[in-house]
């Protein structure tokens, strides 16, 4: 088990004590290592890669060189060069020879690092931010890999040991930003900013500095009342101000380089700025205002809604609520808010289209939200990769204005003129010996760094890429895998809900299907499902008008039935059963054909899956062996359950004469 402990804990990457067996396999010799003569803890870590190498550097080899220049790369850029007589990784800042030097294993790894290279690179993407949603009892909210790394009985607890591998892991793809806590700050973890547990957040901090990553935490907005015992938290109250003031004066004296807070306010029953009649700009800036003498910054949730809806209201449609909450105020945050909107008007629900909010605001800094944690994605039991999801997400040109304006442009900051952008995501580890529950989720994780590090990188690379690091260079292990990955998103989407419906699942826990399991609830999420169809109508004459909030051009494009693309049919219409799809199949039929081909391709996965028992380790083979089973289970029973309600609603016959419970 140790063994597969190791492997699997590093996954992708090699641990320390492989990285002298690396240079040999890849038949280079190394005479001597050389480092910069600067100290910090980025080269300190850098230089400790290194400590079980001295008895294997020959005289006759290479030198390895990390050199600091002055070359003008972005932050955390690096060149990497090979020749005869020398391997050498420079860069302007300690990160970047950081960057460079896991560049340089990871070429290792894949045999690919031919003498005569010469290779400059530099992430594309500024803040590439993870956000823990741990809870200090050691429950993840919407975890599926076990307990949390950081905490348990409402106290911090953790092993050094682990957090330092977690921490180079994080590294090696680039992440340069962290929270540890759940966006949902409850009593306990509101006092994660007070002296109480200044200490531990202190060697946290130690730890994650030497990779590269700086801390943040989430906040809750009434902390001057739970906390101060203040009997306000409104924004423009003169003591409330004075009481973040000094909380993050004393955060920022034992923590100088502290990130700053995420605060989730007036969202989902959490505390906000609305109770005082204050706009979200009014109780942001406040915050900032008490971080701008740190550096310090706010990340500024965009997920506000009415979580208490009437379900009889055909009207109110809870895709609006962003953009109309936040869209007004563009322009009034403060140069250190930066907004932070989900990719979808819902909720990482499988398929959404793009939230209208991002790239909306021009004077106002944002980034992107996702979930790598797989909550409406099947949970890290069934497979789903998440790169093809996200890579759609980047692409979408929101024709905001004739310059740049797709997604990527937006979070590589090429989109408008602010200071900050880029992408912050809820991660998918805990304390799981696998780090990500399902192993291949390790491949969510790995492709969320590297696409935010190049954002053209092609989902089939990274694939490849992240197989052949993880399982080894075996041809048939390779195709295998990269194919499971690359079909799983697709497979989910087809044997769960169709054409971009969403939220047929099971209340609160959302694994398994449950098709009105949110149809008669409070929290703005129906399909509409009756005998005659289902969507939701979302049009400007008929419906809720939802799309007016995109530009023009999107706008007619979801508007505009003959235009509106198959997969997002149903999110912005409500069409008959027998209306024919652009596919050429009606609904009903488009329904029935996914779903058994959803569990089709599960079979497949089991049987592909087979075929690669001789090349995997045991326990790692027979894990996966065993989340597939179960995603099978899952498959069938969403498959059977959709199928006999949407027949038992519509009466019509599957045209293939397939079974179908009545
Ligand atoms: C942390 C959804 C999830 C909640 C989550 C919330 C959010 O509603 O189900 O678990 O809360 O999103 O993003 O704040």
């Amino acid at each position: 088990m140790d063994q597969i402990t190791d492997k699997a804990c590093s996954c992708w990457l090699v641990s320390q004590d492989e990285i002298a067996h690396l240079f040999k396999s890849n038949a280079l010799s190394i005479s001597s290592i050389s480092f910069p003569e600067t100290e910090s803890p980025v080269l300190h870590n850098l230089k400790k890669e290194f400590c079980d190498f001295s008895p294997i550097l020959a005289g006759t080899g290479k030198a390895l060189v990390f050199r600091l220049d002055d070359e003008p790369r972005l932050n955390g850029g690096f060149t990497l060069h090979h020749d005869d007589l020398l391997i050498e990784i420079s860069a302007s800042d300690a990160t970047g020879l950081l960057y460079g030097w896991f560049y340089l294993m990871n070429r290792l790894q894949l045999h690919d690092i031919p003498c005569g290279m010469h290779v400059t690179q530099a992430p594309a993407v500024n803040i590439r931010m993870l956000n823990h949603w741990d809870n200090m009892d050691g429950t993840i909210e919407r975890g599926y890999a076990g307990r949390s790394l950081f905490f348990a009985e409402n106290k911090f607890v953790y092993h050094p040991d682990k957090i330092v591998r977690y921490a180079r892991l994080l590294a090696s793809i680039g992440i340069n930003a962290l929270t540890i806590n759940n966006v949902n700050v409850h009593q306990t973890e509101t006092r994660l900013i007070t002296q109480t547990y200044r200490h531990d957040l202190i060697s946290l901090n130690h730890i994650f500095r030497g990779w590269g990553i700086r801390l943040y935490l989430s906040v809750n907005y009434a902390s001057p009342i739970e906390l101060g015992g203040l009997n306000t938290a409104d924004p423009l109250d003169a003591e409330v101000k004075a009481w973040w003031r000094d909380c993050f004066r004393s955060l920022y004296q034992d923590i100088p380089d502290f990130g700053g807070v995420v605060v989730k306010a007036d969202s989902e029953h959490r505390p906000g700025p609305f109770t005082y009649n204050r706009t979200h700009a009014e109780g942001a800036n406040m915050l900032a205002e008490a971080l701008a003498p740190y550096g310090g910054v706010v990340f500024w949730r965009c997920f506000v809604y009415n979580c208490l809806q009437n379900w009889r209201d055909r009207q109110t449609d809870r895709a609006r609520a962003a953009y109309e909450h936040f869209s007004p105020l563009d322009g009034q945050f403060r140069q250190n808010v930066i907004l932070q909107i989900k990719n979808g008007p819902m909720d990482f629900q499988v398929r959404e289209p793009v939230s209208p909010l991002l790239n909306a605001m021009p004077a106002t800094n944002q980034v992107l939200e996702l979930q790598i944690t797989q909550e409406y994605t099947g949970q890290q039991i069934d497979l789903f990769w998440l790169v093809p999801q996200w890579k759609t997400i980047l692409a979408f040109d929101t024709q905001r204005s004739s310059g740049p304006s797709t997604i990527e442009d937006l979070v590589c900051g090429r989109a408008n003129r602010m200071p900050h952008s880029g992408v912050t995501a809820v991660v998918n580890t805990g304390d799981d010996p696998f780090w990500t529950g399902h192993v291949l989720a390790q491949a969510n994780l790995y492709g969320y760094g590297k696409l935010l590090w190049n954002p053209g990188t092609e989902a089939d690379v990274l694939a490849r890429e992240w197989s052949q690091l993880t399982f080894g260079m075996h041809p048939l292990v390779t195709r295998t895998v990269s194919d499971m990955l690359l079909t799983s998103g697709q497979t989910y989407e087809n044997y769960t809900a169709p054409l971009g419906v969403g939220w047929m699942v099971n209340p609160h826990h959302h694994y398994g299907p449950n098709i009105e399991g949110y149809e008669y609830d409070a929290w703005g999420t129906y399909h509409y499902a009756d005998r005659n169809g289902l969507g939701v109508d979302r049009t400007i004459e008929t419906g809720t008008g939802y799309v007016s909030q995109y530009s023009p051009e999107n706008c007619q494009l979801y508007n505009n039935l003959q235009r509106c693309p198959d997969e997002l049919v149903l999110f912005f219409h409500f069409l008959n059963y027998n209306h024919r799809l652009k596919n050429g199949k009606t609904v009903i039929q488009h329904i029935y054909d996914t779903h058994f081909s959803g569990v089709e391709a599960v079979d497949k996965y089991i049987e592909e899956w087979k075929g690669l028992a001789e090349f995997i380790v045991p326990e790692i083979y027979a894990h996966v062996a065993e989340r597939l089973e179960r995603q099978k289970a899952n498959a069938v029973e969403w498959c059977d359950r959709v199928n006999t309600y949407f027949y038992r609603k519509s009466g019509v016959e599957d045209n293939k004469g397939r079974k179908i419970y009545k």
